[in-house]
């Protein structure tokens, strides 16, 4: 195969070590090969060969159209993947930012008509184009911030028709830009105003309309559910999710992010690919994810936005072997940031994660997250190559230098897009 890119020289090349094709669990979570002077040769769209940069060069043939970048003085890792976005949506609320500062909570705002409301009100008057223009805006900065892979829910639309208008733009925009979006349907996100009082006759409409039309479609590898007081239930969860399994969808959930009220059991119960959120999770939630393996995303930018007392129990989920992931929950609420450098810095800080963690949790344990473990998510022979260099003298310096961007170039499936 003919190499048609070559990084070399890397101060530190970063990637999980000992990956197995399985999540890194406990003490595996931190564990990291850090080859100084590292290569990264590219065949296409693929990695060929990854190591010190003397042996890469002796395993692979270097021609004059090969495209060398020397990244002599900066750090390379795999592209960042983040498992949990909102990321196609109309519209902003930041008027809702003074409502937080005079005491109004989240649930406060969305009990009143705002919040997700407010986002599904200039979602539903926004045409296809409109929110494809939106979510090509989110994700050049997503990219451009190191992020590769990032998954992206619905669930402003809240009628079949808004729906599928989401959907489809999310393809859209995973067609027209390099970064790969993973699509997620969420028509249980919010109660929609026509419901309002009657939560068991919207889901029977996501159900029953909406459920079986995007799988027809393939519009969604998974669906989630937003199970919270003054959204849905753990039965109805339960119920949506159920049928969307029995659609051969791919489950996700918000659990356990205000109140504690089992989204991690329910989770676990149906063998979902991951829970988020979980800053309430209980002890036996916490036992159940670690024993059907469940994913933890941890989500600490919106934990910081909603500005609540506490962070998730990273550590006690860690120790007790449950799959640890990091993302952005990119939306126009709770967490209008998607540089998934600021959540490093957040998940060191607060979450009380190492760097080493903080990487395996936003690359292999991010792509696992997605259900992607196998093609993304560590530099290694036969993968995308997906790779990020930052101008960085070590990967310590990452959550350390918090709100900067210190990317210098990304590479998506073999080709530069960025630097
Ligand atoms: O738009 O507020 N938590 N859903 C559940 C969100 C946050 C997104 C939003
Ligand atoms: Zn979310």
């Amino acid at each position: 195969m003919e190499t048609t890119l070559l990084i070399k020289n890397a101060k530190q090349l970063v990637t999980s070590k000992g990956y197995s094709g399985k999540p890194m669990l406990g003490d595996d979570l931190a564990k990291l090969e850090v080859i100084e002077g590292g290569a990264v040769a590219v065949g296409g769209a693929l990695i060929l060969a990854v190591g010190p940069t003397e042996e890469v060069l002796k395993q692979v043939e270097i021609t004059s159209t090969t495209g060398i970048v020397d990244a002599t003085g900066k750090i390379v890792l795999p592209g960042l993947v983040d498992p949990h976005t909102h990321t196609v949506f109309a519209g902003s609320r930041e008027h809702e930012l003074e409502l937080k500062i005079k005491g109004m909570s989240y649930l406060d705002i969305l009990a009143r008509g705002g919040g997700i409301l407010s986002s599904v009100k200039s979602n539903r008057v926004a045409s296809k184009d409109e929110l494809v223009r939106a979510g090509l805006k989110y994700t050049s900065e997503m990219l451009a911030q190191g992020t590769t892979t990032a998954e992206a829910k619905s669930g402003y639309g809240l009628t079949l028709e808004d729906e599928l208008k989401t959907l489809e733009a999310i393809a859209e925009v995973d067609g027209l830009q390099p970064l790969d979006l993973i699509p997620t349907f969420l028509g249980g996100h919010a109660v929609p105003p026509e419901y309002k009082g009657d939560t068991d006759g919207y889901v029977n409409r996501v159900v029953k309309d909406m459920l079986p039309v995007v799988a027809e479609k393939k519009l969604a590898k998974f669906c989630d559910v937003f199970c919270e007081e003054g959204a849905f239930s753990v039965e109805q969860s339960r119920r949506i999710l159920k049928a969307a399994a029995a659609l051969g969808m791919s489950l996700k959930i918000h659990a356990d992010e205000i109140k504690p009220l089992g989204g991690a059991e329910l989770a676990a119960e149906l063998r979902a690919v991951s829970a988020d959120h979980l800053l309430a999770i209980s002890k036996e939630g916490i036992r159940r994810m670690a024993q059907e393996l469940v994913m933890a995303v941890l989500l600490p930018g919106t934990t910081f936005y909603l500005r609540e007392k506490h962070f998730a129990p990273a550590r006690k989920m860690i120790e007790a072997g449950v799959p640890v992931a990091l993302a952005t929950d990119f939306n126009p609420g709770s967490c209008p940031n998607n540089n998934m450098q600021f959540i490093m810095t957040l998940a060191c800080l607060y979450l009380e994660m190492t760097p080493a963690e903080v990487m395996n949790a936003m690359t292999i344990n991010a792509a696992h997250a997605l259900g992607l473990g196998s093609s993304i998510g560590s530099l290694e022979a036969g993968k995308l190559a997906d790779v990020v260099i930052f101008d960085a003298p070590s990967y310590l310096y990452l959550p350390y230098r918090f709100g900067t961007n210190l990317v210098s170039q990304v590479v998506k499936r073999g080709c530069l897009v960025m630097g």
